[in-house]
C-alpha cells in the first residue's frame, strides 16, 4: 500500500460538518452572488452540480499516458468539474518540516539556490533589502518557471533582494482535498521562519513580502495568521496570485487568505469560479479580462483534448503569475482601472476613476480594478 493510499485509508472525512461561522460565512458568499457583487462566475460555484464521471474509462479510449491518467485521477479533472466542492473537506497529518525545503536566491547565486537553514537563517538574514517568499501552488514544483523567471527578475531589478523558494513539492502532488488540508501547517513554518528574522536577526517587518499562487496564495495567509499570533503584528504585503477557490471559498476567514491577513492582499484574479477564488477576497483585487476565463486559454477549451488534458485546463490559473512575471519585469504595464464592474469599465463608466499598474508592489489603493490583456506575451495593453 502507497503513502497515498494509508492516507486515503486513515483520514477522516468531514462531510458537512457546519459551524457557525461556516454557515454565517457560506450565507456571505451566497448573498453577495445574489447582490451581484461577484459577477456571473461565483453563481457557478454555487451552483455547481457534484457529477461524478468515470474519467478513467473515458481516457483511456483517448490516451495511454498512465501518468497523465494518473494526474487526471488525482484530481484535476475533479476540481475542474466541480466534482470537489466547498463541503468535502478532510482532516489529515500536518505537514512536517522534512517535507519542506527553503532555498534561498540572491543576485549572486540565481543559478544555483542554496538552502535555507529553518533554524538559522543567517543567510538569508543578510541584507538591508526586500526579503521575498515565492510559494507555488498544488500540482506545481520548485523548478517551475514562476520561481525561476521570478527569482531572475526581482534579483536583477532589486539586487539587494533575497527570494525564499518554498520547496513544499511533495504535499503539493497529494490530491487536492490533502493538499488544501496541508496549506495551514505549510503556513505555519513559513510564519515562524518570518518571526525568527525579526526576532533574532533585526530583519525590517517592512521589508517581508510574501507571494503565492494557488495554493499557496492561501499558504501566505496562513504564515501571515501565524506571525500576527506570535507577535501581535501584521505583515505589510501578500501578493496572492489567483488564490485556490475550490474548499476554500466556504471556510471561514480564519481557515483562508482574507483582506485582513496583511496590510494589503493584492489579489489578482485569473480563472475565478474553477480553481481560482470567485470573489473579492483583498485588499485590492484585480480582474484581468473580468477574471474567470483569459484569451489565448479558453478555444482550446472548447475542444479539449484528454492527451493534453492538464494544460489547457489549469490555462487560465496559471495565467496569473505569468501577467505577474511580465508585469514586475516591464514597470508600468498592465495598467489597470478601478471600477465597479467590467461591464462598467468597458462601458467607460469609470474613464476618470484611479490606475494602478499590477506590478506596483507598494501600492496601498483598494478596491476592484479592471484591465484586459493579450491573449500572449506581451500580455499587457494600454487602457482604452
Ligand atoms: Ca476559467
Amino acid at each position: 500500500m502507497d503513502i497515498h493510499s494509508v492516507f486515503i485509508a486513515v483520514f477522516i472525512l468531514l462531510r458537512c460538518n457546519p459551524g457557525e461561522s461556516f454557515i454565517s460565512n457560506s450565507l456571505r458568499v451566497i448573498q453577495e452572488v445574489a447582490d451581484g457583487t461577484v459577477g456571473a462566475v461565483a453563481k457557478r460555484v454555487v451552483d455547481q452540480v457534484r457529477k461524478v464521471v468515470d474519467v478513467s474509462a473515458t481516457a483511456s479510449q483517448n490516451v495511454n499516458d498512465s501518468s497523465l491518467l494518473g494526474k487526471i485521477r488525482e484530481g484535476v479533472y475533479d476540481v475542474k468539474n466541480g466534482i470537489i466542492s466547498g463541503v468535502d473537506e478532510v482532516v489529515g497529518t500536518p505537514v512536517t518540516l522534512d517535507q519542506l525545503t527553503f532555498y534561498l536566491v540572491t543576485a549572486e547565486n540565481v543559478e544555483n539556490p542554496t538552502i535555507i537553514d529553518f533554524f538559522k537563517p543567517d543567510d538569508l538574514a543578510q541584507t538591508n533589502g526586500r526579503i521575498i517568499f515565492l510559494i507555488h501552488g498544488w500540482m506545481s514544483y520548485t523548478n517551475s518557471v514562476f520561481y525561476t523567471d521570478l527569482s531572475k527578475i526581482f534579483t536583477s531589478k532589486y539586487p539587494d533582494s533575497h527570494i525564499v523558494l518554498l520547496d513544499w513539492d511533495q504535499p503539493a502532488s497529494d490530491y487536492y482535498p490533502f493538499s488544501a488540508f496541508d496549506t495551514e501547517s505549510v503556513g505555519e513554518y513559513v510564519g515562524i521562519l518570518i518571526n525568527r528574522l525579526l526576532a533574532n536577526y533585526g530583519v525590517s517587518l517592512a521589508n517581508i513580502l510574501l507571494i503565492g499562487h494557488s495554493l499557496g496564495a492561501h499558504i501566505s495567509g496562513f504564515a501571515s495568521k501565524t506571525f500576527t499570533k506570535i507577535t501581535g503584528k501584521k505583515l505589510p504585503r501578500i501578493i496572492a496570485l489567483d488564490p485556490a477557490g475550490p474548499l476554500f471559498v466556504f471556510r471561514p476567514n480564519s481557515k483562508r487568505l482574507n483582506k485582513d491577513d496583511a496590510d494589503v492582499v493584492m489579489v489578482m484574479h485569473t480563472d475565478a469560479g474553477v480553481f481560482g477564488y470567485p470573489t473579492v477576497i483583498g485588499t485590492i483585487d484585480f480582474f484581468p479580462n473580468n477574471g474567470a476565463n483569459q484569451p489565448g486559454c479558453w478555444k482550446k477549451l472548447k475542444a479539449i483534448n484528454l492527451a493534453t488534458y492538464s494544460q489547457p485546463v489549469t490555462c487560465d490559473h496559471s495565467r496569473a503569475w505569468k501577467y505577474f512575471i511580465e508585469a514586475v519585469e516591464i514597470t508600468g504595464s498592465f495598467p489597470s482601472r478601478k471600477c465597479d464592474s467590467y461591464e462598467n469599465f468597458e462601458n467607460g463608466n469609470c474613464d476618470r476613476n484611479e490606475i494602478v499598474t499590477m506590478g506596483d508592489l507598494d501600492t496601498v489603493a483598494t478596491g476592484s480594478f479592471f484591465l484586459k490583456t493579450n491573449s500572449k506575451p506581451p500580455f499587457s495593453i494600454p487602457l482604452p
